[in-house]
């Protein structure tokens, strides 16, 4: 019966060292390569915590391995039934509390860059964003907001707020409190690719997380707070926009897009709402 229990807790170690070996190549693990450049660097990360826990995970196997065969050969004053008792070693004991001790600190240290640009507002790439805002309004200051749009998780679906255009026709910056001239939109937020992009999240009810799984970028909306979230695309493209925080029975309607395109398209686009919400359906040309 030892014997049994020894090939036993060996078996499924070897199985799921082989399933780790084939889910690259199946896409197991992410079903296509991020389109945020950040993104990538969190899948790097992720692969990095992969490839410790996979050889801790196969250290701490052979190990158990080894002494459950140890055990399997021992018997007590010749009794086979008869349990084998060992009262353990102190310096292993302290080898594997500093080791562990010093992969999670490189961990901790190795993600920071990522995690301070992804999150702290003094390292986003604040110039990146200036040069597509100073593209899209052609009267700008400096102390106007960096955010091209307000998304508002509501239960359920996410209400976007872009700024509207003056008089004159020109982009106007994203307040902070709705503007007669804002232009509205539901479960369909567009914002200018190829560049760093950045959007004030907030909540009107619950808690809910804007989460684009394409661009690996996930950030919780939370009631009386306006966060601010960037991220970039590589190119135009649409991508799922979803709730990832279970906010009541209708969660799973906000079930959105995200469409990332060029700045002339984007501009295209608010004009295009703008003449939709101004509509009145006597004195103007019917919108597109
Ligand atoms: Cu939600």
């Amino acid at each position: 019966m030892k014997w049994f229990w020894c090939i036993f807790f060996m078996v499924w170690p070897i199985v799921a060292v082989v399933l780790c070996l084939i889910a690259p190549s199946q896409g197991w693990w992410f079903y296509s390569e991020s389109v945020n450049p950040l993104g990538r660097r969190i899948d790097h990360l992720f692969y990095v915590i992969l490839w410790i826990t996979t050889i801790v995970f196969i250290g701490t196997q052979v190990g158990l391995g080894y002494a459950l065969f140890r055990g399997a050969q021992k018997t007590d004053a010749g009794d086979a039934s008869k349990a084998w008792h060992s009262h353990g070693r102190h310096d292993l004991e302290v080898a594997w509390s500093i080791i562990p001790a010093i992969i999670l600190l490189f961990i901790a240290l190795y993600q920071l860059d990522v995690w301070a640009e992804y999150r702290v507002t003094d390292a986003f790439p604040r110039d990146k964003m200036e040069g597509v805002l100073k593209r899209l309004h052609q009267v700008r200051t400096p102390k106007d907001s960096l955010a091209l749009a307000e998304v508002s998780g509501r239960q359920f679906e996410w209400r976007i707020r872009y700024p509207g255009f003056d008089a004159n026709g020109n982009l106007l910056p994203l307040m902070p409190d709705p503007q007669p001239t804002d232009l509205y939109a539901v479960n369909e937020l567009r914002l200018p690719s190829g560049n760093p992009v950045m959007i004030n999240l907030r909540s009107l009810d619950v808690q809910h997380s804007f989460f684009l799984p394409d661009l690996r970028v996930k950030q919780d909306a939370v009631p009386g707070l306006v966060i601010p979230v960037w991220f970039a695309t590589d190119s135009p493209g649409s991508h799922q926009l979803l709730c990832a925080e279970l906010c009541g029975w209708g969660h799973y309607k906000m079930n959105a897009r995200f469409i990332s395109e060029s700045e002339e398209d984007f501009l295209k686009f608010l004009r295009e709402l703008q003449q939709a919400q101004n509509f009145d359906g006597v004195t103007q040309a019917s919108p597109p």
